[in-house]
Formats: C-alpha cells, sequence, structure tokens
C-alpha cells in the first residue's frame, strides 16, 4: 500500500531525508514555514507557509490524505512540534521525529547553559563586550534590555524592520557556515562573547568549533521542551520505520 509522506523540514537533516525519500520513489510533500526568501530548492514537491494551527494541519493530513508526517523541523521549532503531535494524534496518522543530538561541551569549551532566550539576554548584564548573536532575527527583540553591547548579528535575510540594537554589525548569510569562515568573522569583529542555541547538527556547528579555537566563551540556550513522541536520528531510520508501519488509519 503506497505511503503519503509530509516531511515538516526547515534544517539539514530534512533536507537529507527528502533526497533519501525522493530516491526511494516514496510519495512526499515537503513543508517549510515560510520564513526567509530563499528557502532550499527540496527535490519533492514543496508547500511553503503554516497550516494554520492544528486544525489546519489536521485538515490538511486529512484534505490530502497524508499517511505518515515526519517532524524534521529545528529543536527550537517547538510549537510546530506540538501541533503536529496533536494533529496526528487527532486524525490517527503516524508520526515519528528526525531529530539531532544536542551539542555537548568537551573540557577545553567555556559554555553558559541557560534555559531559554529570557536568561541569555540576563545574562548579558555587565560592561559592554562585542557579542556575537547567531540566534537568527525572530528573537532580537529580547535583546533591547542589553543595548551597551556591540552586536554581531548573522540573519539569513536583510533585517526589514528596526533592529532594536543601536551598536550592531549585520552580516546577512544562510548557513551551513564553515569553521573558517566563523574564526574569521569572529577575528574580525573582535568577538569576545557567543550566545548560541542549542541546535545541534552539522549546519550551525562551525561556530561552536570557532569558538573552542579562539577559546571564545559561549553562552548556550537549551532547548525548549517538546511532547514526547517517537524520534530516529537519521534518514535510514526513517525509511525503515516506513517499511514496517501500516498504512491503515488508528482508529
Ligand atoms: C526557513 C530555509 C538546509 C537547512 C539549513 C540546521 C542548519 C543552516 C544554521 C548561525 C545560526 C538559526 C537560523 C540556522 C541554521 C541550518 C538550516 C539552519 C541558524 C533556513 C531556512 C529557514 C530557516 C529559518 C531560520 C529562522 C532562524 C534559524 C537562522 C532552508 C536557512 C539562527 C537557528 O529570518 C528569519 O526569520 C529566520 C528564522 C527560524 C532562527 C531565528 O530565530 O531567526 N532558521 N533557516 C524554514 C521555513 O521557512 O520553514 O531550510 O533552506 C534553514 C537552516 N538554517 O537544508 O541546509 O539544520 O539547523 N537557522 C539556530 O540554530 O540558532 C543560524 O548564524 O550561526
Ligand atoms: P515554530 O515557532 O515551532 O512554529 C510557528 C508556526 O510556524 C507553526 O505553528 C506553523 O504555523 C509554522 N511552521 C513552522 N514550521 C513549519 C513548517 N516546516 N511547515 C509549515 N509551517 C510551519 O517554528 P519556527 O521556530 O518559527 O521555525 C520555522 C521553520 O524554520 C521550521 O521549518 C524550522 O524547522 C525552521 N528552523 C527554525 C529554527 C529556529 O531556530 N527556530 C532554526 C532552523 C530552522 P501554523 O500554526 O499556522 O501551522
Amino acid at each position: 500500500m503506497a505511503h503519503t509522506l509530509l516531511i515538516l523540514g526547515g534544517t539539514t537533516e530534512a533536507t537529507a531525508l527528502a533526497i533519501a525519500v525522493h530516491e526511494a520513489g516514496i510519495t512526499a510533500t515537503f513543508s517549510y514555514a515560510g520564513r526567509v526568501a530563499r528557502p532550499k530548492r527540496q527535490p519533492l514537491p514543496t508547500r511553503i507557509g503554516g497550516f494554520g494551527g492544528v486544525d489546519g494541519l489536521v485538515n490538511y493530513i486529512r484534505e490530502n490524505g497524508i499517511t505518515h508526517v515526519v517532524d524534521a523541523t529545528h529543536p527550537f521549532a517547538a510549537q510546530m512540534s506540538m501541533n503536529a503531535v496533536d494533529a496526528c494524534g487527532q486524525t490517527g496518522t503516524q508520526l515519528i521525529a528526525l531529530t539531532r543530538p544536542k551539542w555537548q561541551a568537551d573540557v577545553t569549551d567555556n559554555w553558559t547553559h541557560v534555559p531559554d532566550i529570557d536568561a541569555a539576554v540576563a545574562a548579558l548584564n555587565g560592561p559592554p563586550k562585542n557579542v556575537m548573536l547567531a540566534i537568527g532575527r525572530m528573537h532580537l527583540d529580547a535583546f533591547a534590555p542589553q543595548p551597551q553591547h556591540r552586536y554581531l548579528l548573522r540573519l539569513v535575510d536583510a533585517p526589514d524592520g528596526e533592529v532594536p540594537l543601536p551598536n550592531r554589525h549585520i552580516v546577512v548569510d544562510q548557513g551551513p557556515f564553515s569553521v573558517e569562515n566563523d574564526i574569521a568573522l569572529m577575528r574580525e569583529h573582535g568577538v569576545e562573547l557567543i550566545v548560541s542555541k542549542n541546535a545541534g547538527g552539522t549546519g550551525a556547528r562551525a561556530k561552536i568549533d570557532a569558538a573552542r579555537a579562539l577559546n571564545l566563551p559561549i553562552i548556550m540556550i537549551d532547548r525548549p521542551a517538546i511532547p514526547a513522541r517517537p524520534e530516529v536520528g537519521s534518514s535510514a531510520q526513517v525509511l525503515a520505520w516506513l517499511d514496517h508501519s501500516s498504512t491503515e488509519r488508528g482508529v
């Protein structure tokens, strides 16, 4: 019985999965939220934009006869992951998450772990420093209470609205990044401290290795809580799950 797969994308692993699913000849649609101007092209039919909450995703699943959902979104895309658990529960659709492990500090690293964005902001109390804020665009406003620092911001698209940080230098660049590039960038701007999400994976890893090479401290933001769901760490495991899972809807 043929499967009809929905891949919730936006990560390096989602792209790798799309290639594997395409090569396996499995019917699938790739989904982006539509956050950036030029998302990577995928070898699968691609939809762009929110579904309209849980109900919108339930309708999408039903109207498109989706039998399996793979949540391959970023570990900080907690709302999408919660919605996927709810919508698949309501429709009896098989769900699995393709995730990647958190980065772990080694003995030479100087990381300060904070639970969330607001705690990262609080950790920036103190005299002006050159801070690399490598967390994208969506949460820049949260850092407005710490205007004293000289920020190096890396954004996927040039900002359309006002950026609430007076002393900043904006680099427009879309990952995956390289360690050499990030070392050069940090040196060029005299970066003294990096703020990072614990994204895991390889696409955002360059700055972690660059910080290690330059012996720079990192404020590392832990991942938001995500509801329990089956998780695997590779495209091969997703394909095996598809082979072994039935296509009947749960009752
Ligand atoms: C829209 C479109 C692939 C996917 C590549 C990964 C790696 C490169 C590194 C830094 C950190 C950051 C950010 C980052 C990385 C990968 C992956 C990853 C971090 C794209 C993409 C979309 C997004 C959304 C975007 C967020 C932003 C976050 C930039 C695509 C390029 C900071 C996360 O301007 C905005 O609104 C940007 C929003 C969510 C976080 C934020 O708060 O701003 N990602 N990133 C997806 C959609 O529309 O559904 O996939 O081509 C994808 C990638 N970005 O196939 O190679 O796997 O994580 N993305 C973070 O980790 O902190 C950059 O600068 O060092
Ligand atoms: P989020 O906060 O968890 O989701 C907010 C809303 O965006 C969701 O409720 C949903 O809207 C929509 N959405 C999110 N991902 C979607 C997808 N793949 N397809 C369709 N709609 C999606 O998500 P986010 O943190 O903004 O992340 C958005 C996208 O960027 C995701 O694809 C994620 O993988 C990617 N990304 C995020 C980060 C990050 O740091 N957050 C990093 C790298 C890549 P509706 O409720 O209307 O359905």
